[in-house]
């Protein structure tokens, strides 16, 4: 159940907290396109007397990725193969893939994307004489299922009206499994094992950031879809703006983390995503690149991608390097290549493009590309419509600079970090793709913990996913958690630790601040404790300077890993110190927590990776270059819960689609 928002003011934690503890069949954890994907598909699946519980840790209305809405979707398959859609993805990510994963999304993605519409989402329409429609106007000729034909932005993106996107599809999913399975503003914080079946999922715990309230939920299966992780590097924004990010701030590698601790094996956690966006509003590039057809220039007004030094420098990454699209790390990297040579800053000739689009038009269709230029921001990151306005930027007469972002971790954009999941159990897919339940059966999306199923930004060596393909992930699990559950009818979860030591270990930091807090006069500083705001600056300024962020141009070195490893660890260590006095700052502390074991993750794997698989997303100075001899594998990890070390160990990729 949604609850209100608070009052003014930080809501006061105490030491003692209400406890509400719960057991169903099905947990969804997580309120965004996956979990939405999930709660709308478990419904038609659930036998009856079987239970379902989504937690999200916001409101699912406006919460992840898609709570500003969005002006495209970027995975419509259409009348293209999945075959295709498969090379695209391998392509776009250096050859390195789950092609089992992303063929089976490719089948599946369309039907999400034809849900959408028929709840409400306008979606942009060609005309028989090649005219764009947008919003009621492209209804008019029809549904996409009806065979009306997108406007293309590229070969498999599509444009939409699409500011409302996430409440549309939120609404879908709390009518169908109900308002009372749902709890808005619950923050999960650990995932359980079982007490007495080795490696299956119990539950999880977690806390009301509206309430002094701690959740034990008990279960038999459950998908984790916490998104991505973001504001784990030093964001390029400072000051007032500083937590600006691309991604959704809110997303804090809870996934990763919680799947980790619990023993879930990680996949290509080296892979992160820099994604070139409109500098300091964070806007993305995608419509302005393909729908307006307009070009960056370096700082000489050079179309520098198209030099024949681009194109000597691409032809080192062959045959990615060399392939009609240019992957995104690859675009990253000519872009880099041009600032540091004293080239910069990089402009997206925004004036030329809306000029060249406008030779066509009459005066009202021009007036409205202009208000399409807009509404692309307004729909989907409004901050950098308003930062236009700030700068007097009018795009048809101003160009704007676009930059490499600070670093993110996700599986479901132009990134493949995540988790090691079985595939579909199809003849064609390899056997170890499939992970085998304790019954020997194979369920597509579950982790290598038994019952435990992640989806979108959560499932690794994915990527190319985007909104409409979490969404059809978190729907292919949600059918095989409902297999699971039923398979495992007779299983009934014991969690290992008791009520007070789950309640002692969520509310720790409230007890902390509790203790100590009237030892000084400042309340945030404190010999007994560090306060998650503190331990946020501790956490960019090491990944920053030591783990390939901005500071360094995404350059790292043995040596500095070594670095940050060591500064990790205190910090994971001083994380047991972390103080909260309301709830919203219990909040901060265990997204940090989550923050700091997720980034270890990314580094370990970087660490162990030795050769530069994505030039432009990150540069491992010892070992530059690719070298497909020894490193064209996944690289995969597991910490073990019980004897709480690290493992991280290669895995064969294996080529499917030829
Ligand atoms: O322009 C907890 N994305 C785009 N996708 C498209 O299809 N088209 C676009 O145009 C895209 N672009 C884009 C995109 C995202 C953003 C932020 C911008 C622009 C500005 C990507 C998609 O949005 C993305 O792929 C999916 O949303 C991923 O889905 P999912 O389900 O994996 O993650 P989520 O939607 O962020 O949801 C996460 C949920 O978890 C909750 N949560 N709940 C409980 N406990 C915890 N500990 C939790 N931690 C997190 C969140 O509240 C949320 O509900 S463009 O750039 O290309
Ligand atoms: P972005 O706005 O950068 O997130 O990109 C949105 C979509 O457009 C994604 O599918 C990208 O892969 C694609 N895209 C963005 N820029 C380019 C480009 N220059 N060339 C080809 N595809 C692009």
């Amino acid at each position: 159940m949604a609850l209100p928002n608070k009052p003014v003011g930080e809501l006061k934690a105490v030491r003692d907290p209400e406890v509400d503890e719960r057991e169903v069949d099905i947990l969804i954890v997580g309120g965004g396109m996956a979990a939405c994907g999930a709660a709308f598909e478990v419904k038609k699946w659930l036998k009856d007397g079987q239970s379902v519980l989504l937690c999200d840790k916001a409101a699912m209305e406006r919460s992840g990725a898609v709570a500003q809405g969005l002006s495209a979707i970027n995975t419509y398959v259409g009348e293209n193969a999945p075959e295709d859609y498969v090379r695209m993805v391998r392509n776009d990510l250096m050859g390195l893939v789950r092609e089992d994963l992303i063929f089976d999304l490719g089948c599946h993605v369309d039907d999400s994307v034809h849900l959408f519409e028929e709840w409400g989402l306008p979606v942009w329409k060609k005309t028989e004489d090649g005219k764009n429609l947008d919003g009621k106007k492209g209804q008019k000729m029809g549904t996409l299922k009806s065979g009306a034909k997108p406007v293309r932005t590229g070969k498999w993106q599509i444009m939409i009206n699409g500011e409302s996107y996430k409440r549309i599809v939120a609404e879908a999913a709390k009518l169908a499994i109900g308002d009372d399975n749902i709890i808005e503003r619950c923050f999960i914080v650990e995932l359980l094992l079982d007490a007495k079946v080795p490696n299956q999922i119990a539950g999880a715990v977690g806390f009301s950031v509206r309430e002094n309230k701690v959740y034990i939920i008990k279960c038999k299966t459950m998908m984790v879809a916490c998104g991505g992780a973001v504001n784990i590097y030093q964001p390029r924004s400072v000051g007032e703006g500083k937590g600006r990010a691309w991604y959704p701030v809110w997303n804090a590698g809870s996934t990763y983390t919680m799947c980790m601790k619990v023993g879930a094996e990680l996949t290509m956690m080296e892979n992160r995503f820099t994604p070139a966006r409109f500098k300091d509003g964070y806007g993305p590039v995608g419509a302005w690149f393909l729908l307006f057809k307009a070009k960056t220039l370096n700082g000489l007004g050079e179309n520098f991608a198209a030099s024949d030094a681009a194109k000597a420098e691409l032809q080192k990454y062959a045959p990615y390097g060399t392939a009609a699209i240019t992957p995104t790390c690859l675009r990253n990297h000519l872009m880099l290549f041009e600032m540091k040579e004293g080239r910069g800053p990089i402009m997206m000739d925004t004036v030329t493009a809306l000029a060249e689009l406008g030779k066509t038009m009459d005066k009202k269709e021009l007036k409205h590309l202009e208000s399409e230029a807009w509404e692309d921001f307004l729909d989907m990151t409004c901050g950098q419509a308003n930062l236009w306005c700030a700068q007097d930027c009018e795009p048809e007469k101003k160009n704007s600079e676009v930059m490499p972002t600070e670093p993110y971790l996700l599986g479901s954009h132009s990134g493949c970090c995540g988790l090691w999941t079985s595939g579909p159990d199809l003849d064609w897919v390899p056997a170890s793709y499939k992970i085998k339940a304790a019954n020997g059966k194979v369920y597509n999306r579950m982790t290598t913990v038994n019952g435990l199923f992640t989806a979108g930004d959560g499932v690794g060596g994915s990527g190319h996913k985007f909104s409409s393909g979490s969404h059809a992930e978190g729907r292919i699990a949600a059918k095989q958690m409902v297999r699971y559950a039923t398979d495992f009818a007779s299983f009934t979860p014991t969690l290992k630790q008791s009520k007070d030591e789950l309640v002692a270990l969520v509310y720790k930091p409230v007890r902390t601040f509790l203790d100590h807090k009237d030892y000084t006069t400042a309340i945030d500083i404190n010999p007994n404790y560090i306060k998650p705001n503190g331990m946020m600056y501790r956490l960019m300024k090491a990944t920053h300077e030591y783990g390939a962020g901005t500071a360094t141009y995404y350059m790292t070195t043995t040596k500095s890993l070594e670095v940050v490893m060591d500064l990790l660890a205190t910090m994971r260590e001083d994380c047991e110190k972390m103080a909260a006095g309301d709830l919203h700052e219990l909040m901060r502390c265990w997204e940090i927590n989550h923050r700091i074991w997720t980034v270890e993750a990314h580094l370990r794997h970087i660490q162990y990776r030795k050769e530069t698989r994505y030039p432009g997303f990150y540069y491992q100075a010892d070992y530059p270059g690719q070298d497909d001899e020894n490193w064209f594998c996944f690289v995969d990890s597991k910490f073990d819960p019980e004897k709480k070390q690290w493992d991280v160990f290669k895995k064969d990729y294996i080529k499917i689609i030829p």
